[in-house]
């Protein structure tokens, strides 16, 4: 499988205008500044078309792209950054739930994107619990991992494929390298 085109679609922001059509739609959410524009970026082989923001934590609107014209990523906004206030990080959050428990958007695999080294934090355990509760089917992309030594990669990927538990695809990825991107487009794009 390859990505052969990509495109912008829109932006929402809240809980209007869900795009809501036959084609599948891929969602990738992650905590602010694990690489989620990065990865997306990578995968589609585009420098920008996911605009990485100079604020971190300030991108509120859920973004909708189209892959190979048959297919949404769906970047949702990135949780958990620690310098935006209590209300606004309790807006995104929301917004996020609101998008998986509405039930709304043909969801058919979500892509839950970590650090590799810091592995799973608070939300995104809240979000694989939505996430599981809802039946939707799921993947963890374990990104930066060319910031570690083989060493600390095992002992991180062991560590974080014994808290998911079986059954549970882990992937290895770099968005700076390209490593893993094969694997990862196979796995979204296949039948
Ligand atoms: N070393 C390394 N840095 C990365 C990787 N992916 C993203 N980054 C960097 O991490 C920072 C946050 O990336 P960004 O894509 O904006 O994260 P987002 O907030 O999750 O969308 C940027 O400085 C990226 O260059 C990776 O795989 N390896
Ligand atoms: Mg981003």
């Amino acid at each position: 499988m390859e990505i052969t085109s990509a495109q912008f679609i829109k932006s929402i922001v809240g809980s209007h205008n869900l795009i809501v059509d036959d084609m599948p739609q891929i969602s990738f959410v992650g905590r602010s500044n694990v690489g989620k524009s990065s990865v997306i970026n990578k995968l589609v082989n585009q420098k920008r078309l996911v605009k990485s923001s100079s604020t971190p934590g300030k991108t509120q609107q859920i973004n909708f792209f189209l892959i190979n014209d048959d297919t949404y990523f769906v970047d949702l906004p990135g949780y958990g950054y620690a310098k935006i206030g209590q209300k606004y990080r309790e807006k995104l959050r929301k917004l996020i739930l609101w998008y998986f428990i509405s039930g709304e958007a043909p969801v058919t695999k979500v892509v839950v994107i970590v650090d590799a080294k810091a592995g799973l934090r608070g939300f995104d355990r809240e979000m694989i619990d939505i996430i599981r509760e809802h039946g939707y089917p799921f993947v963890v992309v374990a990104n930066k991992i060319d910031k570690l030594n083989q060493k600390k990669l095992h002992k991180s990927i062991t560590d974080l494929k014994g808290e998911l538990g079986d059954g549970i695809e882990v992937f290895l990825f770099s968005a700076k390298t390209g490593k893993g991107r094969e694997k990862l487009i196979n796995n979204l794009l296949e039948a």
